[in-house]
C-alpha cells in the first residue's frame, strides 16, 4: 500500500502557514497527503493582522472518521499542527483508528513562540498537549513551545546544557525522538538540535538578520515529507532547515509580503536534495 500521510491542522485562509504550506509541501515531496481541516481562519492571528474570523471544526471530526471507517480509509504517517485543546481526544481516537501497523506520529506541539503563548491558547493547553506528545514517534517544538511543555524558564540566551536537559525533558514525556527548533549558540547561526533517546545531534544553517512567520509550518511539512522520502531523522532535519532559508531568502526584500514566507519558490530546491 502508498503513503498516505494525514495532517490535522487549521486552514488559515490567507498568510501561508498550516494547511496552506503543509499540503503543498509535502505533496511536492511525492507524498500522497490528506487534510482533516481543525478549524478555518481568515487569517493567521500572529502580529501584523489586526483581527481574524475563526471557525472551529471539532464537531465535523466524529463524523469524519465514521466515513473514513466505513471506506476502510488508513493513514501510515500522521502530522498534527495547529488544534485546540478540546480536539486532542479526538485526534488521539483517528490516529488509533485509522493507523495501520507502522505508523508514523508527527506532532508539532503549535502553542507559543517568542516566549508567548498564541492569541486563544489558554495556560492549560500544555498539559493537554502532552497526550500527544505522548503518543507521538517525533515531536518539533521551539524552545517557547519545549519550555511550556516542561515548565521550565524561556531563556534567549543559554548554554548546551539548557537545550540538553530540554531534548532529555521531552524525550521523557513519551515521544520516540526530538528535534527541537530555533536553537542558537553563536550569533550568526541558526539550527535545531535531534535526540533519539540516545543521542544528541546539531545541525546548523546561516541565521538570517529576520524574523518571519510562518517558518515553523514549513520546517515541519518539510521535514515530514523528507522523513517519509525515507530520510533519516537528522537528513530530515536538516533538509527541512535548508529549504526554509531558501525560503526566508526568496522572501527577503519584499516588503508586502510580511505575513509569510514565498516556500513556493524554494520547493524545487527541496525536491533536489530529497531526489539525492
Ligand atoms: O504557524 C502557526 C500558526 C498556525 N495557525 C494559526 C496561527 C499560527 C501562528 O500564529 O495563528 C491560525
Amino acid at each position: 500500500m502508498d503513503d498516505r500521510l494525514l495532517t490535522i491542522q487549521d486552514i488559515s485562509c490567507v498568510g501561508q502557514c498550516s494547511l496552506t504550506v503543509a499540503l503543498p509541501v509535502i505533496s511536492a515531496c511525492g507524498i500522497e497527503t490528506a487534510i482533516l481541516p481543525s478549524s478555518v481562519l481568515s487569517n493567521h492571528t500572529a502580529p501584523g493582522f489586526s483581527g481574524w474570523t475563526f471557525t472551529d471544526l471539532t464537531q465535523d471530526m466524529p463524523a469524519i472518521l465514521d466515513r473514513w471507517l466505513k471506506e476502510k480509509i488508513s493513514f501510515n504517517a500522521f502530522y498534527t499542527g495547529y488544534v485546540s485543546k478540546a480536539q486532542i481526544p479526538y485526534i488521539l481516537d483517528i490516529i488509533e483508528k485509522t493507523r495501520r501497523e507502522k505508523s508514523l506520529v508527527i506532532v508539532d506541539p503549535v502553542m507559543a513562540d517568542n516566549g508567548k503563548m498564541y492569541a486563544g491558547f489558554g495556560e492549560d493547553f500544555p498539559e493537554e498537549m502532552k497526550k500527544l506528545v505522548k503518543n507521538s514517534d517525533v515531536i518539533l517544538p521551539n524552545i517557547t513551545e519545549a519550555s511550556f511543555l516542561l515548565g521550565v524558564p524561556y531563556k534567549t540566551e543559554y548554554d548546551r546544557t539548557y537545550i540538553e536537559d530540554m531534548l532529555k525533558g521531552l524525550y521523557a514525556l513519551g515521544t520516540k525522538n526530538v528535534v527541537l527548533t530555533g536553537v542558537s549558540f553563536e550569533a550568526d547561526k541558526l539550527g535545531i538540535a535531534c535526540y533519539d533517546g540516545k543521542k544528541i545531534e546539531y545541525y546548523f544553517t546561516e541565521k538570517l538578520p529576520v524574523s518571519v512567520h510562518g517558518t515553523g509550518d514549513a520546517y515541519s511539512s518539510a521535514f515530514a515529507g523528507a522523513l517519509l522520502r525515507g530520510k533519516t531523522l537528522l537528513e530530515s532535519a536538516s533538509i527541512a532547515a535548508d529549504f526554509v532559508v531558501e525560503s526566508i531568502k526568496k522572501t527577503q526584500g519584499d516588503p508586502d509580503h510580511w505575513y509569510g514566507v514565498k516556500f513556493e519558490k524554494a520547493l524545487p530546491y527541496l525536491i533536489s536534495r530529497l531526489d539525492k
